[in-house]
């Protein structure tokens, strides 16, 4: 059968189940993957316990540790667990917070708790997926340590191990992933664990990370940024150009609700704006977008009337035009957040819409009014991204009457499916000259579309939308899908419910990759939302045997079908490097045919993250475009990160 890995899951029923067994048993239900992602988001369960101590003011100090055999170690300078005996449990609070399901913030009291993992499952979750783990805290001139293995099962109780000096304090906690769980690597991937340890430095401004990698060749960063999340604003635009000097910068708390808000418009054409409520990505947006988003159309309207920039009888600039080339961030920390949406990252919280609006307008106004010179080039920015809007409809009005978007004028670049049922359709973008012939001989004609792409696709960053309709390669996407674009767009039109990215297995494929899924994000965004975009995952080894050969798709199955074989069979190993390689019934067979083959669907945190990396790919600095390609060769084909 086929199998998909689908990164949607729903963490509501959670709370029915009780006791580290059940994670054993349904790992994903609370950490979602046991891959790489679910891997990595055990150490950001840790993390995010000593997070939470530092924003009761009580730490300053987060070391994160991969040591040898990939033990990960987290250790902070806050007050230590509470050792007491837990009334509820009759054993250490330290034993239940790793035993007890959902003890994670039932302990302690008065705590404004606001950090807490994606899911919020908490230390017992990682302790019930370890091989061991050992906690140390240190209090009130005493040392206590307590280990647990195989699963979250005490060794001993909590003892005193030693005496320390009464001024030290802090939490210190050692575990190992369990290979029986993440059956698929327990290797820490550094750089990931260097990407969120960054973030949450700019999240919790002040705060200092260390981070360390003890396996090989030992490597180390340290983060901490005074500036908080303009810092970060620095940083997404650092490939670009800023059209005003300021990073503009808001921080108010308002019944409890702390909201920071750090902004800069660049030269750009698309809007960057990512929002975090306790640190967590909201992707899906929520009130405090709405909130910040509202005030923003409504501020620079009533300043461009106020100063002339808008006539009496001009249309008002709309929340498109106000947001072109546009980097913000939005960071809420909230005492009771409510998550809603697909992926529990939309804010549901109503109050937050007024909030957000009320600091976010009072801030900017403030500014545009303090600086006229920084208003100036805003407003010439938002208007010539208004003026853009207009000739890019009249572009569009264009392209359309002259048949460009018609089915009929595509034949020769698509090779439809004879189904005309969306719901059973597919459509193959295939990268690469040798790829095309396969795999339109290699599909089901019933139900499998395939339109090649060549090279390169335009950078959609650096191009508004009339010119993106210029580019020959994209308008034959638009019209394959069915859907139209920009305002035109329409769901109900979409031809294929399954729009499959299938690139190579190598670098550029996975640059390519990036390309593609950038643009659907920028430009198709609900079919990503709905779940319609899918990458096709071509094998990676070909094992050769005798007369037989074998597709696989990573080392893990290579290595587990070579272990079926006899001794001393002589095998062949080829790395596969492109689709092309593979004649129409062996791509057929391991990457198109629905009974054989594996699609990863992509996610809207897929995408943001091919967003981000594209715009390094494609920023104008060379430096970190070079480093990105020598330090992904290897390793272009972790999807699931
Ligand atoms: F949860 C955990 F075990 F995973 C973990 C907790 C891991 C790490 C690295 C640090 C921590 C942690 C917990 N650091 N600091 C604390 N603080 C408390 O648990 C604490 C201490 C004192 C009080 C109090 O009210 O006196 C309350 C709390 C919640």
């Amino acid at each position: 059968m086929e199998n998909i890995n689908n990164l949607h899951y729903d963490s509501s029923d959670i709370q029915v189940l009780e006791g580290l067994e059940a994670v054993r048993k349904r790992p994903g239900m609370y950490i979602g993957t046991t891959g790489s992602k679910g891997l990595h988001h055990l150490v950001w369960e840790i993390v995010d316990n000593a997070v939470d101590e530092a924003l009761a003011g009580y730490c300053d100090d987060i070391e994160i540790t991969i040591e040898k055999n990939n033990i990960i170690t987290v250790k902070d300078d806050g007050r230590g667990i509470p050792i007491d005996i837990h009334p509820k449990t009759g054993v250490s609070t330290v034993e239940t917070v790793y035993t007890v399901l959902h003890a994670g913030g039932k302990f302690g009291n008065g705590g404004y708790k606001v950090s807490g993992g994606l899911h919020g499952v908490g230390a017992s979750v990682v302790n019930a997926l370890s091989s061991f783990l050992e906690v140390t805290v240190y209090k009130e001139g005493k040392i206590y340590f307590q280990r647990f293995k195989n699963g979250g099962k005490p060794e001993d109780i909590l003892k005193i191990i030693g005496e320390c000096d009464i001024n030290r304090t802090g939490t210190t906690v050692s575990f190992k992933a369990d290979p029986t769980i993440f059956e698929e690597t327990i290797e820490y991937d550094y750089d990931i664990l260097k990407n969120r340890t960054r973030e949450l430095a700019f999240l919790n401004k002040g705060l200092r990370f260390i981070l360390t990698d003890e396996r090989e060749d030992t490597k180390k960063d340290i983060f901490i940024y005074e500036g908080g999340i303009s810092e970060y604003v620095n940083l997404l635009n650092k490939n670009k150009t800023p059209i005003h000097k300021d990073i503009i910068y808001f921080e108010e708390t308002e019944e409890d609700i702390k909201i920071d808000i750090s902004l800069q418009y660049t030269d750009t054409y698309t809007e960057n704006i990512y929002s975090f409520v306790n640190n967590i990505n909201t992707y899906e947006g929520g009130t405090h977008d709405e909130g910040v988003k509202r005030a923003l159309t409504r501020i620079i309207n009533n300043y461009a009337k106020t100063n002339g920039y808008l006539k009496q009888n001009d249309e008002a600039l709309i929340g498109e035009d106000v947001r072109e080339g546009l980097t913000m961030i939005i960071s809420v920390k909230h005492p009771n957040p409510q998550f809603e949406g697909q992926t529990k990252t939309k804010l549901g919280n109503t109050e937050i819409r007024k909030i957000s609006d009320n600091i976010f307008s009072n801030g900017l106004e403030r500014y545009l009014l303090e600086n006229p010179e920084e208003a100036r080039k805003i407003m010439d920015k938002v208007f010539s991204a208004a003026r853009a809007r207009m000739a890019a409809k009249k572009a569009r009005e264009l392209t359309r009457r002259k048949g460009l978007l018609d089915i009929s004028n595509q034949w020769e670049k698509l090779t439809d499916c004879s189904s005309k049922d969306p719901t059973i359709s597919e459509i193959f973008i295939v990268e690469g000259r040798s790829a095309e012939g396969p795999a339109k001989q290699g599909r089901d004609s019933k139900t499998q579309a395939v339109i090649p792409i060549r090279g390169k696709i335009l950078n959609v960053e650096k191009s508004r939308l009339d010119r993106i309709l210029g580019n020959e390669e994209i308008r034959n996407l638009i019209t394959a899908f069915g859907t139209g674009i920009g305002e035109e767009f329409d769901y109900t039109k979409l031809r294929y419910y399954k729009i499959i990215i299938m690139t190579d297995a190598d670098v550029d494929g996975s640059h390519i990759r990036t390309l593609l899924l950038t643009f659907l994000y920028r430009y198709f965004k609900p079919l990503v939302e709905k779940g319609h975009v899918y990458a096709a995952q071509p094998p990676l080894f070909r094992i050769s045997h005798g007369k037989t050969q074998k597709y696989v798709l990573n080392e893990k199955e290579r290595d587990e079908y070579i272990s079926t074989l006899p001794e001393n069979t002589k095998v062949e190993i080829v790395r596969m490097k492109g689709l092309g390689e593979m004649d129409a019934i062996e791509l057929r067979e391991t990457t198109m045919s629905v009974n054989s083959r594996t699609l990863i669907r992509l996610n809207v945190e897929d995408a943001i993250v091919a967003d981000e990396t594209f715009q390094l790919l494609m920023g104008e600095e060379v430096e970190p475009r070079r480093q990105f390609i020598e330090e992904n060769a290897l390793k272009v084909r972790n999807l699931d990160v």
